[in-house]
């Protein structure tokens, strides 16, 4: 122990935890006060250059109309995207609203247009007459792109943007080649479609039959991100044109493609795993522009819409962090959503959320919404109360190109300004993409049900690459023929790959490489121990012991604080009495030692929600942190007070886990209960992520749990869902009842050649019982995890005629009843791992008890919660394989209930003490007795 196992990142930066705090600058949302105002500024240059002789009445005429020009210009600015030509099917009527127009800033009247303005440098002119600000202006803001920007308070972001979009020679301009490179994409994007269509007529792929300039756009974010500096960029989408984005922009084979859509598996046979439909998965790539490659990254999703989200950014963040990146230049997150899904769904904006919080900010996400203008049956005037499917991105500022998806030169245009902005500015910024939807929500689907006049529009319109295609040649740019020769080159190419595809075998699942080498499935059976030996040199304890318990001179802690390091400084000095926090601290501090990063993160979780933890001391006389654990190293220790969040954050601890398999990675709920709220990255991440999308993950979910009469909110971490989801070897479920236990489960979970997801139910009253400590001597040496304890005043096996079992803390209020009872034929055994269930360990223990009569399960839960279920048949079927007499468990506990607890005191009280005494074969009144007196 101590020493650096051989995968040990010897070049791992170490990062100060305040190093990694990327994310918005708050200054940078202050508005700078000029001296004299924009439009001040122009009026006095107005008056400045009247022409001699001028009267009074006439400068004054000009000061006015630069005034008002300045605020045509300005309304241009917050409101022109309302006029922007945005509908490629024209259905979405769009007044020009009157604030756009001369006549409502004033310039009315006979030669009101074509007198001459100063403009004093705005939009690059010095003066123009109305008429021709008005043009410029429709062409800046009233075009094919729509940009909102005017919500954002940073002033330098806001004249980026306008840079871009603003002034008399502002034009999207590409080169002849750019050109038809666009249209070359166009092209393979839509025979892509129309080839699947044709081959697997009836197949359910989600087309991208109107939405084809997203592929060419994607195209620019690769390029020109490699350009401004992305090495790597991890895509999270759904199912809208993800065979599209898999085969022209991440370039899977497209013979792998075909061999799917023909049955075959996308990973070889021997590999196991139940699969996933081909429009859910990953895949990676390595893409290649004028000699700079990047990664590419597509992350597999479930079919729930943008869950994928928080999974995409935390594995973001985990690459950002590895590389020391701290800005988030070098790795980019990009996520495409439908119309219908970014509006609403919540977790997208959990997700905006992280973008300026320090730990979560991965420096810009770079968000496409593919705004076919229709969720699958619902219009949009009934799937969302804003204007824009956007709108949501505003809570962070973020700006908003609209686009017309009929040009794909605008779109591509929108995310060549949306890579650079991110690139300089490090935030999120959204391309709303106007298209429609060609066929139905799938091709199977008959869309003029419910939208007829929609579908009227969009058979008889023309196809983008058609479109373009006449533009181009009416440019020169190519000539006529060009098209037909594109498009007939590309099916052939296609034909040899569907040839291709029929012998096609995939040779290898990607699992276990990069940052996963080294590391596999488990070899031993689910039922073998499994166990590795976790116990630390007592030395190494006391080095860190140190750490923990050493105040700097420079840090004023809270004197209650003090108290609390202090009787830490104790347990290491005696080797006795460690609590919960102090062995969890431990546990991480040698993980550390030994190379493994540790990332706990939760509500409140640097000091811990029960005040237990202290991770973070705050000084008293100017807040400023310390961090012990961040003083041990090598390795990075990080604690995060996570947003208030719980399917974001799991999302993004999960997708931490993914990326990075050498960090300890630990999501804490504030109390288990809230966990539900994130239940679809449990059931469908954590759960099922392995068997779907071979992806493997070691992260930990910290879960308060107990019934201490706190009512229904605060008791239960319903351990029965997480067990009711155990199969296959997916996950693994525990319930600690001492410290060193948690100390081992945490050190195991790194200290094995595999990795598997690990739910704790962790406790709340335990953390400070007296008889749930641990001694030095538990954590040392050849200790480890045990998945079952013993009771430690159990009688001699062959006098056990009663055996209850139970897991969590009930056991210590077992254990006081039947000992104030005096009790000695009952023995109290805890199951510590619930999943994979320690059935073999079990039956070895009762086949000692010679003299067993009843076995019992004991729990707080109701009978339809908690653990019964799981353990019921697990037990039985040991106790058939045994020489035991009983063949079944008996149930002690809460009997079924609706709600998880009650949210009175007394009753609680009642209940438990009824429960106990049932559990031990006691009279519930005498335990009732005992507790009242
Ligand atoms: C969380 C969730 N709820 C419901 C569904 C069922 N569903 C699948 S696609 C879809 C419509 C999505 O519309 P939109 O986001 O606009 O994307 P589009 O299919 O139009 O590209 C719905 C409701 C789902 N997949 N996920």
């Amino acid at each position: 122990m101590g020493e650096r196992p051989s995968w040990a990142r010897d070049n791992w930066p170490l990062i100060e935890l305040d190093d990694l705090n990327a994310g918005l600058d708050p200054t940078r949302m202050a508005i700078e006060k000029p001296a004299l105002s924009e439009v001040e500024g122009v009026a006095a240059k107005a008056r400045e250059s009247a022409p001699a002789g001028a009267s009074e009445a006439e400068i004054e005429r000009a000061a006015q109309d630069s005034i008002c020009a300045m605020m045509l210009i300005r309304t241009y600015r917050v409101r022109g995207h309302l006029a922007s030509d945005l509908d490629p099917l024209g259905l979405v009527q769009r007044e020009m609203p009157a604030d756009l127009t001369p006549e409502y800033h004033g310039f009315t009247g006979e030669g009101a247009l074509d007198r001459p303005v100063w403009l004093g440098g705005a939009l690059g002119l010095e003066k123009a007459t109305v008429r021709e600000i008005v043009a410029i202006l429709r062409r800046n803001y009233c075009g094919k792109v729509g940009l909102e920007y005017m919500h954002i308070n940073d002033l330098e972001e806001r004249r980026f943007l306008q840079d871009r979009m603003e002034g008399k020679d502002a034009a999207i301009v590409f080169t002849p080649e750019g050109k038809q490179s666009i249209l070359t994409k166009v092209v393979q994007a839509e025979q892509w479609e129309k080839f699947l269509a044709k081959k697997y007529v009836g197949t359910k792929r989600f087309g991208l039959d109107g939405g084809e300039a997203m592929v060419p756009a994607l195209e620019a974010v690769i390029k020109y991100g490699g350009q401004y500096g992305v090495t790597s960029m991890v895509f999270g989408m759904a199912h809208r044109g993800r065979l599209n984005v898999l085969a022209n922009v991440m370039a899977k084979p497209y013979r792998a493609i075909f061999s799917e859509f023909a049955g075959g598996s996308a990973n070889p046979e021997d590999v196991g795993g139940s699969g996933d439909v081909k429009y859910h998965l990953g895949t990676s790539s390595d893409r290649e522009f004028d000699g700079i490659s990047v990664h590419l990254s597509l992350v597999p999703n479930p079919s729930h819409l943008e869950a994928v989200d928080p999974v995409v950014l935390g594995k973001v963040k985990a690459q950002q962090v590895a590389r020391g990146d701290i800005e988030g230049d070098t790795v980019l997150p990009v996520l495409l959503h439908g119309d219908a899904a970014f509006a609403g769904q919540g977790i997208v904006a959990e997700c905006l959320g992280f973008s300026g919080i320090p730990g979560y900010a991965t420096g810009g996400c770079l968000h496409f919404i593919i705004n076919n203008q229709v969720g699958f049956t619902t219009s949009p005037q009934f799937a969302r109360s804003s204007p824009y499917p956007s709108d949501v991105a505003k809570l962070v500022q973020a700006p908003i190109l609209h686009v017309n998806g009929d040009d794909p030169e605008a779109v591509t245009f929108a995310c060549k300004l949306a890579i650079e902005y991110r690139q300089e500015f490090n935030r999120d910024i959204v391309i709303d993409m106007w298209c429609y939807r060609r066929f139905g929500h799938n091709e199977g689907d008959e869309p003029s049900f419910t939208q007829p006049l929609m579908y009227q529009e969009i058979r008889k319109h023309r196809p983008i690459s058609e479109i373009y295609a006449e533009r181009l040649v009416g440019e020169g740019v190519v000539e006529k023929g060009w098209l037909d020769g594109q498009v007939a080159d590309f099916t052939t190419l296609l034909e040899g790959e569907f040839e291709a595809a029929k012998s096609y075998l995939p040779n290898k699942a990607d699992w276990f490489e990069g940052a996963w080498s080294g590391l596999g499935r488990p070899d031993e059976a689910i039922t073998e121990r499994r166990n590795v030996t976790t116990g630390i040199e007592p030395a190494m304890a006391k080095e860190i012991g140190v750490v923990l318990t050493t105040v700097p001179a420079a840090v004023a802690v809270h004197k209650t604080l003090t108290r609390i390091i202090d009787a830490r400084r104790a347990m290491f000095e005696s080797g006795t009495g460690f609590d919960w926090a102090t062995a969890e601290a431990l546990a991480f501090g040698t993980l550390l030692r030994e190379g493994h990063p540790v990332r706990l993160s939760g509500q409140d979780s640097g000091r811990g929600t029960f005040s237990q933890r202290h991770s973070v001391w705050v000084d008293q006389t100017n807040g400023a942190k310390y961090i012990p654990l961040t003083k041990v190293g090598p390795a990075r220790f990080e604690v995060r007070d996570s947003p208030l969040s719980e399917f974001g954050v799991l999302g993004f601890e999960y997708g931490w886990s993914t990326a990075d398999p050498q960090t300890l990675v630990l999501w804490e709920a504030q109390f288990g209960d809230f966990a539900n709220g994130a239940q679809v990255i449990i059931d469908q991440f954590i759960a099922a992520g392995e068997a779907k999308w071979l992806r493997a993950s070691g992260l930990v979910l910290l879960l308060p749990h107990g019934y201490e009469g706190q009512g229904p909110e605060h008791s239960s971490a319903r351990p029965e869902r997480f067990l009711q989801l155990c199969a296959e070897d997916n996950i693994q479920v525990a319930n600690c009842t001492t410290p060193a236990n948690y100390f081992h489960i945490l050190r195991r979970q790194m200290n094995r050649d595999f990795r598997k997801p690990l739910i704790i139910m962790t406790p709340k009253s335990l953390l400070r019982h007296k008889a749930a400590v641990s001694s030095l001597a538990d954590f040392t040496g050849e200790s480890h995890f045990k998945r079952i304890l013993s009771d430690p005043n159990a009688p001699a096996d062959a006098d056990v005629r009663r055996l209850v079992l139970c897991s969590g803390k009930l056991a210590y209020e077992l254990f006081e009843a039947r000992d104030a009872a005096g009790d000695r034929n009952t023995a109290i055994v805890r199951i510590e791992q619930l999943y994979p269930f320690p059935g073999e360990a079990f039956l070895a223990r009762i086949e000692r008890m010679t003299a067993l009569e009843a076995v019992v399960w004991a729990q707080e839960e109701p009978q339809n919660q908690g653990y019964w279920a799981h353990v019921e048949p697990r037990i039985e079927r040991r106790l058939r394989e045994s020489a035991a007499s009983p063949k079944r468990p008996i149930y002690a506990g809460r009997p079924a209930a609706a709600s998880p607890a009650t949210g009175l005191a007394k009753r609680h009280a009642t209940e438990q003490a009824a429960l106990i005494a049932d559990a031990l074969g006691h009279s519930s009144a005498t335990t009732a007795q005992r507790k009242a007196s």
